[in-house]
């Protein structure tokens, strides 16, 4: 067996807007995204979530809230990812360009959903309904869902 590969996303929210970034490498470039990132070794879930926010936005949270559990498969490999879901209405600092994002605050009426990951539109309403949310998604390549499953629910 093959563990879940553990990783955070944070999405800040100030109604009616929220905190969004353009991914400019690695997995996911080219997409409007959370921040976030892998769990390093012995480090709490949020810690990371904590730590990738601040290294991707330069903003510092110490109030995220836990609002949903994404599992995706990828066809093709083993190895499920783990994805946490961050928010939180309460940061201090100012969103900043960092190497591996571009921040942009967007009006909730007006996300960019053709421009990231094609999931996200399934499990974004439960979201902004300020409701808590899992999901389980299959992928072929980074762009073709071809199975998958969210629903609210009551606890993580
Ligand atoms: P390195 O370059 O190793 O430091 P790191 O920042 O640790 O990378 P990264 O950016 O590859 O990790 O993590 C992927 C990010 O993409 C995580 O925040 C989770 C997020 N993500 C992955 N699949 C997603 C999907 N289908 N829908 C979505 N976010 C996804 O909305
Ligand atoms: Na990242
Ligand atoms: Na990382």
């Amino acid at each position: 067996m093959v563990a879940n590969k553990l990783l955070t996303l944070v999405l800040l929210r100030q109604a009616p807007r929220i905190l969004l970034g353009m991914k400019k490498r690695g997995f996911g470039v080219g997409r409007w995204n959370g921040f976030g990132g892998k769990v390093e070794p012995g480090e709490t879930i949020k810690a990371a979530a904590r730590r990738e926010l601040l290294e991707e936005s330069c903003l510092v949270c110490n109030d995220l809230k836990e609002v949903g559990l994404l599992k995706f498969e990828f066809l093709g490999n083993p190895q499920i990812w783990e994805v946490h879901v961050f928010t939180s209405n309460n940061f201090e600092g100012e969103a900043k360009e960092t190497e591996e994002m571009r921040p942009q605050w967007f009006e909730e009426k007006s996300i960019p959903f053709d421009q990231m990951w094609p999931d996200d539109i399934l499990w974004f309403p439960h979201f902004l309904n300020g409701k808590k949310f899992s999901g389980y998604i299959v992928f072929e390549g980074m762009d073709k869902m071809v199975k998958y499953d969210v629903e609210e629910v009551e606890s993580i």
